[in-house]
């Protein structure tokens, strides 16, 4: 680095920006995770993976104004009450995409370290759905075909037939915009119940979370069945379908995706895992058409808004592993990979890395071992939400994730040994030691992982 580059830098100019994009499907955890890594950036005392922070070359971590003026910014002072407060609960569901920068001030570790002076990087921290980057299948896809495909997803998810009775009682040869919206309106309930019982693809991705975008023409549309073909109702939600593609789908991948420098794609494995074998295919599926995004080919729109950009690394981490004994994780780790395995083969990932791992934003347990039946099982104890205190086991995830995986592909609609539990935890109230951030499982490691070659 050149002594221009040195007074550039002093005067803030050209500090070095990671925008570390953070996504998952509805209900994964990324309020909580990006709430935990700043609060745990800040204070750095359960930090140790971080090798910037174990070795002290991380100087002092500090929030900035978000740089951009258009995205709202992460409520993170908000959320992080909400956790760590007195009466602890867990934050809201977002409504929008957000942002947050940290900066972090860096002592150069290596030859010239004495030398050089130190250096402010900032980490831009991006939240956005992951059903958002589902919608990037709908791209290439004309009205009918998607329509057909939808109709078809929807076989076996609830609150399917409240929206194809909206639709026998739609006088289809009149475009009329309040049976418009009855329709979108039954079929964005659909969405939200299917999301609610563990079905992943849940598109177009916006329906779920509108935003500002809530009633507007480009969200009031819903798939149509081939015998609705040239009526008018057909040619204004398939004109919609377009707009919602160039007017939605294509800012968001613009304006947010192309940026992004590293990436972690949350998932609560678990939570699919309970809901059952069909939820696991459903959330492998979803996972394999988000992967298509950050792989996205030689031709088409998305690798001409890209050009050479890349995602350098990506991780997968399973969320919410405090409701399972230490022992389990590397067996939710193992599935997590297995789950990603085929979608990495097709993706083929030559330009990023990726791993898999098991993590708790938030730890809400403590480890203790139970008796039942005669048996000592590793089970975990925290406060239900209702306040109540408990310990409980889930059941033993199979040592063969190959095996769980085949029988969700199988389409079976139950597991054969038994169910897997899951029970909701409230965050644990705690005092937090001067220096120390919230507790976590691996949330240092991920950290490392995302970022700690640039620190
Ligand atoms: N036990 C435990 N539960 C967690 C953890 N992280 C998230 N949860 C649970 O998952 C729920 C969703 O977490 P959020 O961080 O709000 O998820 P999100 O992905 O931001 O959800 P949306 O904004 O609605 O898409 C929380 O309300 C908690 O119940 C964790 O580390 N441990
Ligand atoms: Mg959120």
């Amino acid at each position: 680095m050149g002594i221009a580059d040195d007074l550039m830098q002093g005067l803030g100019i050209s500090d070095p920006v990671i925008r570390l994009g953070v996504t998952g499907l509805s209900r994964a955890g990324k309020t909580v995770f990006i709430t935990s890594l700043v609060a745990n950036l800040l204070d750095r005392g359960r930090m140790s993976a971080l090798r910037a922070a174990a070795d002290g070359s991380l100087k002092t971590a500090w929030l900035q104004p978000q740089p951009d003026d258009t995205i709202p910014r992460f409520d993170f002072e908000r959320h992080l009450a909400a956790m760590t407060g007195p009466d602890p609960h867990w934050p809201e569901g977002t409504r929008h995409v957000s942002q947050l920068r940290l900066s972090l001030r860096v002592q150069p570790r290596g030859l010239l370290a004495g030398w050089r002076g130190q250096q402010v990087l900032h980490l831009d921290i991006v939240d956005y759905p992951g059903e958002w980057l589902l919608d990037l299948r709908l791209m290439d896809k004309e009205f009918d075909a998607w329509s057909d495909e939808v109709f078809q997803r929807m076989e076996g998810r609830p609150a399917a037939d409240e929206f194809r009775a909206a639709l026998a009682a739609t006088n289809r040869d009149k475009f009329d915009e309040t049976a418009a919206q009855t329709l979108a309106a039954a079929y964005t309930k659909h969405l939200h119940v299917a999301r609610e019982a563990g079905w992943s693809d849940c598109t177009p991705g916006r329906f779920l979370m509108p935003g500002e975008l809530e009633g507007s023409p480009a969200l009031t549309f819903t798939p149509l069945p081939s015998d609705f073909r040239d009526t008018a109702l057909w040619r204004e939600f398939a004109r919609r379908f377009g707009a919602y593609k160039s007017r939605v789908v294509k800012p968001f991948f613009r304006d947010h995706f192309a940026r992004i420098d590293r990436q972690v794609v949350l998932m609560d494995v678990l939570g699919a895992i309970h809901a059952g074998p069909q939820a696991v295919e459903d959330m492998r599926r979803a996972m394999a058409d988000i992967l298509t995004a950050f792989r996205p080919g030689r031709s088409g729109w998305l690798s001409q808004l890209l050009g050479t950009r890349r995602v350098g690394r990506i991780l997968f981490a399973a969320t919410k592993a405090d409701h399972l004994h230490h022992i389990q994780h590397p067996r939710l780790t193992a599935i997590t990979g297995a789950m990603l395995r085929d979608a990495r083969d097709r993706a083929d990932f030559s330009g990023a890395r990726t791993e898999a791992m098991s993590i708790a934003s938030l730890r809400t347990t403590t480890e203790e071992t139970i008796r039942q039946d005669g048996a000592e099982l590793p089970a975990v104890r925290g406060t239900l939400m209702d306040g109540r205190q408990a310990a409980f086991y889930p059941g033993e995830l199979p040592s063969n994730p190959a095996e769980l995986l085949a029988h969700a592909r199988q389409g079976a609609d139950r597991w054969l040994d038994g169910d897997y539990a899951i029970m909701d935890f409230a965050p644990a109230p705690n005092t937090l030691r001067a220096g120390d951030g919230p507790p976590h499982i691996r949330l240092d490691r991920a950290a490392e992982f995302l970022f700690g070659d640039q620190i």
